[in-house]
């Protein structure tokens, strides 16, 4: 028999708590000073003793308060929970900073982000920003919040004047695709901004203070959280061509900006290249 699926709003307050604790964690090793520990996909994809150290306290509180549940980090990978004959139905998918290269700079633009999935799907999500402690919150079907407000997202109509955050992924090669799909749409819409942290990116349009973001190459722990933050505010969520959102490309928009951000996407290909 299945064992009893927790409440998203208690698995959120464990996520919160965690959170926390691996932000404090995060700013005290900052303003001790930090520097490159390791490279990933190319030079420029950097990791941080931080990184590592704030996944581990994650990891470890995670599974002490919810043994048996696995988890999936940025850093470590997947740790498995639960058993053959009954494996996990929770599994935690942790950013323990996104937006590192910020991070390495002292940029103010970057979070710890916790999700945590249920049966495979998000249900709870946190993401807190480490320098300024602004803290996005949201559980399915509960809504997304920060500081007691509940989120609604913009309600523009006309992608002309729309505020378009969007990323860059770390190899030169998909960097000139992705700089000649944006060169392309800047003239239909308001702006453009990068601001090198995806979460945080999905939580800022999800409160209206951009309207769309897109970007191709985000992993699970960069938009878990701060993807479901988004849904619950009111923004549409997805992939090209009636994909779902995922490592090809992830759109969040309000209802009456997605199609037309969709088709410019779509006309210069921004899911290809390399
Ligand atoms: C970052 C994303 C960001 C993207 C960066 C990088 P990281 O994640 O949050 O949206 O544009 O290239 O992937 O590497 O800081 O965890």
């Amino acid at each position: 028999m299945d064992r009893p699926a927790p409440p998203p709003s208690e698995l959120l307050e464990i996520a919160i708590d965690v959170a926390r604790d691996a932000a404090a964690t995060a700013y005290r090793m900052r303003i001790e000073g930090v520097s490159v520990a390791a490279t990933k996909s190319t030079v420029t994809d950097v990791v941080t003793a931080a990184d590592r150290a704030v996944e581990r306290q994650i990891t470890d509180a995670l599974r002490r308060l919810r043994p048996g549940d696995a988890v999936l980090g940025e850093e470590y990978g997947t740790a498995d929970g639960g058993t053959t004959d009954a494996p996990a139905r929770v599994r935690w998918i942790v950013d323990p900073i996104d937006g590192t290269v910020n991070y390495l700079y002292g940029l103010p633009h970057c979070a710890v982000s916790i999700a945590a999935e249920l049966d495979g799907a998000v249900v709870a999500g946190v993401v807190r920003n480490i320098h300024t402690g602004e803290e996005w919150t949201a559980t399915a079907g509960g809504g997304a919040w920060r500081a007691g407000e509940r989120l609604r997202c913009s309600t523009e109509t006309d992608l002309g004047q729309a505020l378009v955050i969007t990323g860059f992924g770390y190899d030169a090669r998909r960097r000139a695709h992705q700089a000649r799909v944006v060169a392309e749409l800047i003239p239909y819409v308001r702006d453009i901004r990068r601001l090198g942290a995806a979460a945080l990116d999905l939580c800022l349009v999800a409160e209206g203070r951009a309207d769309a973001y897109y970007e191709k190459g985000l992993a699970a722990w960069d938009q878990a959280a701060g993807g479901l933050v988004a849904a619950e505010a009111g923004l549409r969520i997805g992939g090209l061509k009636g994909l779902p959102p995922g490592p090809e490309m992830v759109i969040a928009a309000p209802p009456a900006l997605y199609d037309p951000l969709h088709e410019h996407l779509t006309r210069w290909d921004a899911a290809g290249g390399p």
